[in-house]
């Protein structure tokens, strides 16, 4: 039996998975509101076939609990924070789960954590808490870290067909682990050391904040001297052995934009191109806003009320507002401007900002400048209905007469 700790992105959706596979699962969460909402069939957020999945799991038998019950296996899915300052992981939430769980686990169970940490995080934080309690590891609790990998808005495809990383002590428990994964999991599993999985994790992320802000850096450069970006991407794409990705309003969401992070707070001084591209990616909210003003100069606007942000969640068709650029982007503004702009996302249902409207036609009427901060399939759908106004495309999807660029 498998208790999955932590019902958020990843945990949950890993915790149906392997119930749909025919593993016996534990879904345990600390909040009786998610675990509440669960066992009433109500699912927390939106994602692509989640709900099969889900409904699949429950044939089999799924159980979501409050408490943390003694079973062979724990997956740990809990979130890893940052501290603001630092920049560092703060894994907390980490050592509560696995301080929970060394409560009630028999001897000889394993630890997966998948949580994304800090290369060095498990020998640095998790290992004492289990060595101070008088076990040994490797014999009394076997431990591993199986980073996630999994993009949102793809979750339940990417479980599937995503290559995953073991990393444990011995071969043999990594063996083991593989069993479990490879329930679901079609894509190549390959063991390492907890080090390395921790770090491969860290890197993959970091690597795409880079591509990303090399972009964001591109945009800035052509913008400058009147270049399309995106012709010069797309072209130098052509290339075999080029794959620049997109620039856009700013990077967000918790992954990407926290986890180079990791790096920068425990290698400073030489995680320099790391920081550096962070920085970038940082900075393109406020490049946005600069934009908007220069465009709404141009085009003889001034007044503010009139001006709408379509998205506030970090990237499209997800409903995740963590880091979104839009809100970064309104906390740049002085306080009396952000209130003014009128904002909306069909992903955002609750008001998270003043003044949030909650169709698609309350937000475009009396507005002459629209800027695109997220390209939901909503906005590519009904993009003839923002024909004759203003709009500052941050993401690339708007070709009508009258749109701006980055
Ligand atoms: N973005 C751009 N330009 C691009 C691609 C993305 O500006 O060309 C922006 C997005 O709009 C968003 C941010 O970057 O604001 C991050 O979005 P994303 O789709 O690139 O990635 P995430 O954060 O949703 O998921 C990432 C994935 N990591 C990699 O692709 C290396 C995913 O596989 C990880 O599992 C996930 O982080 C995680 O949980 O760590």
């Amino acid at each position: 039996m498998i208790t999955v700790l932590g019902l958020g992105y990843i945990g949950l959706p890993t915790a149906l998975m392997l119930a749909a596979h025919g593993q016996r699962v534990i879904g345990s969460d600390h909040d009786p509101k998610v675990v509440s909402a669960l066992n009433q069939g109500k699912i927390p957020f939106e994602e692509k076939g989640i709900a099969d999945l889900f409904q699949q799991a429950q044939a089999n038998g799924i159980v979501f609990s409050t408490s943390i019950q003694k079973t062979e296996t724990y997956i740990v899915a809990v979130p890893t924070p940052f501290l603001k300052v630092s920049k560092k992981l703060d894994p907390v939430y980490v050592i509560a789960a696995i301080r929970s769980i060394l409560e009630v686990c028999p001897k000889g169970a394993t630890i997966i954590i998948e949580s994304t940490i800090a290369p060095g995080t498990i020998d640095k934080a998790i290992r004492p808490i289990i060595l101070e309690k008088g076990l040994v590891i490797g014999q009394d609790i076997h431990l591993a870290h199986a980073p996630e990998r999994i993009i949102p808005g793809n979750m339940v495809h990417e479980l599937i067909h995503n290559a995953r990383t073991i990393g444990t002590d011995r071969p043999n428990i990594g063996e083991a682990i593989k069993t479990i994964y490879a329930s679901f999991c079609q894509g190549n599993i390959v063991l390492t050391s907890i080090k390395t999985a921790e770090m491969t994790k860290v890197v993959e992320n970091t690597y795409r904040d880079i591509n990303i802000a090399f972009a964001n850096e591109l945009a800035k450069i052509c913008r400058t001297d009147d270049m399309d970006v995106y012709e010069v991407i797309k072209i130098a794409n052509m290339h075999p052995r080029v794959n620049i990705l997109q620039p856009g309003p700013g990077v967000g969401g918790h992954c990407i934009s926290v986890d180079p992070w990791f790096l920068v707070g425990d290698y400073p001084g030489l995680a320099n191109i790391i920081l550096a591209a962070r920085k970038i990616n940082d900075s393109m909210p406020e490049f946005v806003l600069e934009r908007t003003k220069s465009i709404m100069e141009q085009s003889g606007l001034s007044d503010y009320k009139r001006v709408g942000v379509y998205g506030l969640t970090y990237k499209e068709n997800v409903d995740d507002t963590r880091e979104s650029p839009t809100l970064q982007m309104f906390e740049l503004m002085s306080s009396h401007l952000a209130p003014v702009l009128k904002s909306y996302d069909p992903y955002v249902k609750k008001d998270i900002v003043p003044n949030q409207v909650h169709s698609l036609e309350a937000f475009l009427s009396d507005l002459d400048l629209i800027i695109i901060m997220v390209g939901h399939d909503e906005i590519l759908k009904n993009m003839d209905k923002l024909k004759g106004k203003t709009i500052l495309d941050t993401r690339n999807v708007c070709f009508l007469e009258g749109t701006y660029k980055l």
